[in-house]
């Protein structure tokens, strides 16, 4: 019997059918969870019967570490990180988990014995997509560190019955279609159905003072949802480290109000279960667009107090009654505002429930809470008109106008008769319509700010936090993000993993500085062979891919130019078609023109009510029939939309770029991260001085980085001068053709009026201003090409990127929130010689 623990990692002595991982106990394992959970034989089960079975196999071999990882957090009263954040954006679980135990080669090699294919297996799961894009992605990879890092961690958020849509394309246009990820059951998680706690919503307050003199308010809720916990261990890469993630699904007190049923309001009882469950039905399928509407301000209340009720209840259970303590045990990550009423909240339960003093309780939170903005697009800016937080929430906007009250008392003092400030500063936005500013909230109640690139921190102090950064600015700091190299390498690009490994042994894995070793060999020409051998391999499988899933050839020899994150103006993807019918314009203007042949691949979801987003992604699929029929260009040029991307397909894509696309106006992607994982799987970036590009560009050396575009400076100063759009387009004849060809119908079918409201738009507002930056767009473009016209100097440069990738590793990221804000430590994680626990 072969084990295959790794080297270092204590486990179990005892080799049984639950913890076991020698090849034989996996299969027989395996073949016993077929027969007792999923009730099939081998003759008669269908794939998704033998993924549930190795699901569950795998699932035996987490628990292990996972009770052994609560156990210890209990019994050393470790301190905490909460990361609390609306969005989880996992994806699937089998892989990643077979990678983070180290059992991925045992498992394929016992599917194998068995007569099955670990691929096909893992192609079964229906991933979880409770988010949206980058936020909700991010907190994954954060909850894979904390867990890597051997930090106690748990993250809180919302089990969504329904996660991000589905999205087909019909006719070129996006259709949403409902995201059943539920419907086979999910076997990663565990339903709690014991711990359930109560939410209230809407009704009134009173108060009254109590017979020890003190002024009490009580809340008396018009209703009141049970939130029911569900888990789902998040396991490390090759430790016994396993957290936890702790989602909320709301439920209806009782399945029925008896008292309606008994006064005959049937109907009214059983719609009251519907509201309740409603709130945790599906998720708002908006990324950085806020839309005000109540039953969102529901589900993040909903998912914070059951947070920090749970958080309470686990605070107790180490015996203190007195929560002075609180923040010592727990430390709060705010994944940008939606989990900001935890402020309010917090202070409810202290202040309320658990009757501490005010100041004592407003210290506590303070030093609880820290916050994170990913965002200074306005339109993000979470605000809530105050007569519907009020109607909802009425005890938190009382809390809400006294945090402000003695905020702004505060502020008084320091700027005397500065009422402008005041006013800018207020938590109230009293300017029209009155609303909440969720952003300030988060910002009076954290001992910590941060943005999530350089640029990004520097603009939130100079835009949306001023004044906050005038008044406290030692609370400011900036944490670049990261992302985690188990998914986004090793699980989805085994290929360039074992090259990178067989040269600087595995250790890169979990330190990815480490890849710096890679540096002498961009000069070893064997070993750029090797490296660009791998980049074909997985070019030729995305191609085979686009052929079964789209219909379309591409040449794997092409060069692969990608795009693929949710679709927004600001994103610029309809830059990059002026670009793509530049290239078609000079093909057939010269039929016979010598041409790198170039593959364009786009993919991304469009926010089912943004008009203009969903008419980019018609564009790209109008402009793709268009050139890919058309023999003038044979075979020099390509353009495909990929449906549906996610994570799954992120997985597939990133190994297969050569080119990664992150062409945002300057100042408004506030990070990104896809960046990280093209750049991490060789990609060379065509990029502005946006988000994580400055920092990218900086580690990777200038010179193996295309950019191109204006500065955040130099669009400051257009926009002050008055950004005439229009006179770029006159004065430029190539894009003054492109944007006539799109007007005259050439990809419409005849049809003038399709995209004119995009056309008009660039012509006349141009608020993300592609026509300013198309020139620079399009030179920079022919540098690329040049340079993949000598494959040797491409390979170099590639190799050179991965080298120097080390500091996006969301590991890193994870230590420098640990030192800077959280103040945690790790905590070691030993299995005990038997199996099971005796206590
Ligand atoms: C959505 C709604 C409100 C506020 C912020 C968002 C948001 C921001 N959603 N995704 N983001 C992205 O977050 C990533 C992780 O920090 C960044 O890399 C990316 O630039 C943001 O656009």
């Amino acid at each position: 019997m072969t084990s295959l623990i790794p080297p270092g990692c204590p486990t179990v002595l005892t080799e049984d059918d639950r913890t076991g991982t020698s090849i034989e106990t996996l299969r027989r394992a395996f073949m016993d969870n077929l027969f007792f959970i999923q009730g099939r034989f081998p003759e008669v089960a269908t794939k998704n019967d033998y993924y549930l079975a190795l699901a569950y196999t795998v699932r035996d071999r987490l628990l292990l570490r996972w009770l052994n990882s609560a156990k210890t957090y209990r019994d050393q009263e470790s301190r905490t990180v909460c990361y609390l954040s609306a969005e989880f954006l996992l994806g699937p679980h089998l892989g990643n988990n077979l990678i983070n135990l180290g059992l991925y080669e045992a498992v394929e090699e016992a599917m194998r014995q068995t007569g099955l294919n670990l691929k096909e297996l893992l192609d079964q799961e229906e991933e979880p997509g409770l988010g949206n894009g980058g936020l909700g992605r991010l907190a994954a990879c954060y909850m894979d560190s904390l867990a890597t890092l051997e930090i106690p961690a748990i993250g809180y958020g919302i089990r969504y019955e329904y996660g991000i849509f589905d999205q087909e394309i019909r006719d070129g246009w996006q259709v949403e279609i409902t995201d059943k990820w539920l419907r086979y059951g999910n076997p990663w998680e565990i339903p709690r159905p014991e711990l359930i706690l109560p939410v209230k919503f809407g009704g009134h307050t009173y108060s009254y003072t109590d017979d020890q003199g003190r002024y009490r308010v009580i809340w008396e809720p018009h209703q009141v949802v049970q939130g029911v916990a569900y888990d789902t261990p998040i396991l490390g890469y090759k430790v016994n480290t396993a957290n936890l993630l702790r989602l909320w699904r709301a439920e209806a007190v009782e399945s029925f109000d008896f008292q309606a049923f008994n006064t005959g309001d049937y109907y009214g009882a059983v719609n009251q279960k519907i509201a309740s469950e409603n709130i945790t039905k599906v998720l708002y399928p908006n990324d950085e667009q806020l839309q005000g509407k109540e039953l969102r301000l529901m589900q993040e209340y909903f998912f914070c107090s059951c947070a920090l009720q749970d958080m309470i209840r686990l605070y107790k259970q180490s015996g203190k009654q007195d929560l002075s303590r609180f923040h010592e045990k727990f430390t709060v990550q705010l994944n940008d505002t939606h989990p900001a009423i935890s402020v309010a909240e917090l202070m409810r339960l202290l202040v309320d429930e658990h009757l501490m003093p005010w100041e004592q309780a407003w210290d506590i939170t303070r030093q609880t809470f820290a916050y994170t903005n990913h965002t200074l697009l306005p339109e993000a800016l979470e605000k809530w008109p105050l007569d519907l937080f009020g109607s909802l929430l009425p005890r938190h906007l009382q809390i809400i106008y006294e945090i402000n009250r003695r905020f702004l008392d505060e502020v008084r003092l320091q700027y005397p008769g500065d009422n402008d400030r005041l006013r800018r500063l207020s938590i109230i936005d009293e300017s029209g319509c009155r609303y909440v500013r969720m952003a300030h909230l988060a910002a009076v109640g954290s001992h910590a700010i941060n943005g999530v690139a350089v640029l990004h921190s520097e603009l939130l102090k100079q835009t949306v936090l001023r004044d906050f950064y005038e008044l406290t600015p030692e609370k400011f700091s900036n944490k670049t993000n990261g992302v985690t190299p188990r998914r986004w390498m090793v699980l989805s690009n085994p290929g360039l993993t074992r090259l990178i490994t067989e040269r600087i042994g595995e250790d890169w894995v979990k330190h990815l500085d480490q890849l710096r070793q890679l540096e002498p060999l961009a000069a070893d020409a064997e070993f750029a062979a090797q490296w660009r051998s791998v980049k074909h391999g997985n070019k030729e499988r995305l191609a085979q891919y686009i052929r079964d899933r789209i219909g379309v050839t591409v040449d794997p020899h092409s060069l692969f130019s990608i795009l693929v994150k949710r679709i927004h103006e600001y994103k610029r993807q309809h830059l990059c078609v002026l670009k793509v019918i530049t290239l078609y314009q000079m093909l057939r203007d010269q039929p016979h023109l010598e041409m790198v042949p170039q593959t364009f691949i786009f993919g991304g979801k469009a926010a089912p009510g943004y008009y203009m987003a969903k008419l980019i992604i018609k564009f790209i699929n109008s402009v793709a029939d268009v050139i890919n029929r058309d023999p003038v260009v044979r075979d020099r040029l390509r353009v495909v939309f990929l449906p549906n991307y996610n994570v799954t397909l992120g997985q597939r894509v990133y190994p297969a770029a050569d080119l990664s696309q992150q062409i945002s106006t300057a100042g408004y992607e506030a990070s990104g991260t896809g960046n990280m994982k093209f750049a991490l799987n060789g990609a060379l970036t065509i990029g502005t001085l946006d988000g994580a590009n400055v920092e990218i560009r900086e580690a990777v050396g200038a010179e193996n980085f295309f950019l191109f575009g204006h500065t955040v400076e130099q669009l400051q100063e257009l926009r002050c001068n008055g950004y005439r759009p229009w006179e770029f387009a006159n004065g430029h004849p190539m894009l003054k053709r492109v944007l006539d060809l799109i007007s005259s119908g050439y990809f419409s079918h005849g049809d003038t009026e399709l995209f004119r409201p995009l056309v008009e738009h660039l012509w006349q507002d141009d608020r993300y201003c592609l026509l300013a930056d198309y020139q620079s767009y399009v030179d920079c473009y022919q540098r690329v090409l040049q340079v993949y016209q000598d494959q040797a100097q491409w390979a170099k440069m590639s190799i050179l990127n991965v080298a120097r990738m080390g500091k996006f590793s969301s590991d890193r990221a994870i230590r420098e929130y640990c030192q800077d804000i959280w103040h945690v430590q790790p905590v070691k994680i030993v299995l005990p010689a038997t199996a099971y626990m005796t206590s």
